[in-house]
């Protein structure tokens, strides 16, 4: 038997988790998503996920046709049925069924479904040893096309990005936005720090906002460390001092080339290292408790 996966409401095996090829998801990207993870039978910031998705949708006309609360219940359950402690769940709600035309009034019902799976971590090495990355020609969207912070099912452009990357031989490829300012990579958001500055770009830069980027400014901020929210140029990220990736799976990546320049001393850097293991701190306590007996 396969994975259980939740697909509108109810769980089938995952050879039984098929969508219509009229679903507008599949024929335009007409739907949107969410990436959360569970670290040992806690689910880490799921009323943000899902505030985020519900945002996303909202953003572009789409109607949940469940509440938060269920959709919340509902991502538990699959984790349960799947007997996980530990997973990457990937929520995708669609426009749904409709014909062959662009027109969303076609589409009466949206499709939603809930896939938790065990977890694949990126290589050890990643983060002892850093990344390198290379900044790639195509733009991150403007916020007046679609909006970066929707989280929507249309990635075209960030896997262009990611292609670039694949081409230039790296794992990550930096994005700039139309005015050449630092976006953010194909899948995570970015930081430099400076003279023990931390800086992230602003939303204004049209970038996602990311519930991991959040938690790192959280953490920063408690540490006593200055944050930014900033625009920042290529140049400002080659003459920084650290380099960092955010993100769901990714957790946080220590960056040490980009575009074959050495940032700081090449090695991961010290305020990097120190967020990492709080990160790391942080994802062992609190969130959202699948099983009963964690609920104390
Ligand atoms: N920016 C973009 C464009 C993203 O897609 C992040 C930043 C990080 O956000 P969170 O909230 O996760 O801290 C994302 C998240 C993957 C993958 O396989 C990554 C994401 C989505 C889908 C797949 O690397 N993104």
């Amino acid at each position: 038997m396969g994975l259980r996966i939740l697909l509108n409401g109810k769980l089938v095996d995952e050879k039984d988790a098929k969508i219509s090829v009229f679903d507008h998801g599949l024929l335009y990207g007409d739907g949107v998503f969410e990436g959360i993870r569970a670290y040992n039978g806690r689910v880490f910031r799921l009323k943000e996920h899902i505030q985020r998705l519900y945002d996303s949708a909202n953003a572009i006309m789409l109607k949940i046709p469940v509440s938060q609360e269920k959709m919340i219940s509902e991502i538990l359950r699959t984790l349960r049925a799947n007997s996980l402690k530990d997973a990457y769940i990937r929520v995708v709600v669609t426009r749904g069924v409709g014909d062959l035309g662009l027109d969303p009034v076609k589409c009466p019902k949206p499709t939603y479904f809930i896939i938790a799976d065990k977890i694949i971590l990126y290589p050890k090495e990643f983060y002892e040893k850093g990344l390198k990355i290379a900044t790639v020609s195509v733009r991150r969207n403007i916020p007046e096309a679609i909006n970066p912070r929707i989280k929507s099912l249309n990635y075209l452009n960030n896997i262009l990005a990611k292609i670039e990357g694949r081409q230039r031989g790296v794992v990550e490829a930096l994005m700039l936005n139309r005015d050449g300012y630092v976006a953010e990579c194909t899948g995570d958001n970015i930081f430099i720090v400076k003279n023990e500055v931390i800086i992230t770009p602003p939303f204004s830069a049209g970038v996602l906002e990311g519930i991991t980027q959040n938690a790192v400014i959280e953490i920063a901020k408690k540490f006593g460390f200055k944050v930014k929210r900033e625009l920042f140029t290529r140049y400002c990220v080659f003459t920084a001092d650290e380099c960092f990736l955010t993100g769901t799976a990714a957790e946080i990546i220590p960056v040490v080339e980009v575009d074959g320049r050495q940032i700081g001393d090449g090695k991961p850097g010290k305020i990097t290292k120190k967020l990492i293991n709080e990160f790391r701190k942080l994802t062992k306590r609190g969130g959202t408790p699948i099983y009963k007996k964690l609920a104390s």
